[in-house]
């Protein structure tokens, strides 16, 4: 039977606790691992439900402390992953360890069902794939997304729908993979998602997608800022990477057909666009000027300095964000806050035009134009090879 893993920080315990109540419950589930950022109110939350949960499904619940793994990066979602990857390592009675965000709202039996019978199926890694509104995953579709399809067009990595997804069932193969790479064990941060995937195309392990209709429902996003820290880490896990070769003859993977996309999703907006069309007037520096002018395109430059002193977006098309995204990838410095800045300004304006260009033509032209945007940039880049 196998173990779950919910890796958390502080969420509304009452989801969290459901959640573990859920995995607990599940017949091909024996025990349930909560690793935890710090020992806070939800950490407390799951301590006190723990014994109530354990009696009612005869199932272990355990609480561990995220260890320090990677040592050179912020200490995040990434060391608690690979400690979850740790022990199910140590623990050999478990299979197939599971891991879930554990703010989903909408987690249920089913989430787990579906991975446990495609792995059935001798597959290593099992990912959950799920319906997204046409402005979330913003940085799922032009930073990991794009950036796998620029770097590595000929494989496996820029068909995987969801690629930063934190749902995913690992095997024990994988696992020894997987914390066998001193690159995983060494992401800490936001980027370990990057990570896990990569190397599991890289390495050739066979992976599934399964389909979850009715979508991750989970704690919102404000404006685009809330997301900067995760733009910057994926971005620069992609950049660690680029000179990485991948193999066109991926061990084998597959994807369940997408269903309808419930109305409520299409409908959702995924952030905020009143707050986010302020971003790109502040924070300047004479810094940031100078690296501008210094490494990208005119017609870029100009578009961004305009923004300062009105919003405007419309210069960040595909074509800018593809030739900025180059120059990042060459220049950009990870820890160097002008360089930060910029990277998520030209993404900030970037996800404005995707909004106010394609998502107001409706939903399906939107996720037209994002898909479209990737098969593109294979080709150019696949071309190019
Ligand atoms: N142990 C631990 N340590 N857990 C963490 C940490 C940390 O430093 N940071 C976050 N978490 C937990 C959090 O409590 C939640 O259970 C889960 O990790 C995801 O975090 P959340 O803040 O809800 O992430 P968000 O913005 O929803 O992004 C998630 O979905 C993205 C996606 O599907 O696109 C997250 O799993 C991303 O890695 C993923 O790319």
């Amino acid at each position: 039977m196998s173990i779950v893993c919910f890796p958390f920080k502080e969420e509304d315990v009452s989801v969290v606790v459901r959640n573990v109540e859920c995995a607990a419950s599940h017949p091909r589930i024996a025990a349930v691992l909560c690793v935890g950022y710090s020992q806070g109110e939800t950490w407390h939350a799951i301590e006190n439900a723990k014994p109530r949960i354990e009696k009612a499904s005869g199932k272990v619940v355990i609480l561990l402390l995220q260890k320090r793994i990677g040592v050179a990066l912020r200490g995040g979602k990434g060391d608690g992953m690979n400690t979850a990857l740790s022990y199910f390592l140590e623990h050999t009675q478990y299979p197939r360890l599971h891991f879930y965000d554990a703010d989903i709202v909408s987690f249920s039996e089913k989430w787990i069902s579906k991975a446990e019978i495609q792995a059935d199926l001798d597959y290593d890694v099992i990912r959950h794939h799920f319906p997204r509104s046409s402005t979330d995953a913003m940085i799922t579709w032009f930073v990991t997304k794009l950036g796998f399809a620029m770097l590595w067009p000929n494989t496996v990595l820029p068909s995987i729908e969801q690629p930063l997804g934190g749902e995913l069932l690992v095997t024990r193969r994988a696992a020894e993979v997987l914390l066998a790479d001193p690159r995983v064990c060494s992401q800490s941060d936001w980027g370990i998602d990057t990570l896990y995937t990569f190397v599991i195309a890289q390495t050739g392990l066979r992976m599934a997608e399964v389909y979850i209709p009715e979508g991750k429902v989970h704690a919102l996003y404000g404006g685009l800022r809330d997301l900067r820290t995760m733009l910057v880490e994926c971005f620069s896990a992609i950049q660690s990477l680029k000179n990485e070769v991948v193999g066109s003859d991926a061990g084998g993977y597959c994807i369940e057909f997408a269903k309808a996309v419930p109305e409520l999703v299409q409908q959702k907006v995924g952030y905020d666009i009143e707050k986010s069309l302020k971003l790109l007037r502040s924070h300047w520096t004479p810094r940031q000027q100078e690296l501008l002018h210094q490494h990208f395109d005119s017609a870029l430059v100009k578009g961004l300095l305009n923004a300062r002193d009105w919003p405007c977006w419309g210069f960040a098309d595909e074509e800018a964000w593809t030739g900025a995204y180059l120059k990042f990838l060459d220049h950009f410095e990870k820890g160097d806050d002008d360089w930060e800045e910029l990277l998520f300004k030209v993404w900030v304006a970037r996800v404005l035009n995707h909004t106010l260009r394609h998502v107001i033509r409706g939903y399906d032209v939107a996720l037209g134009s994002l898909r479209d945007f990737v098969w593109e940039t294979r080709q150019r880049f696949g071309m190019e090879l």
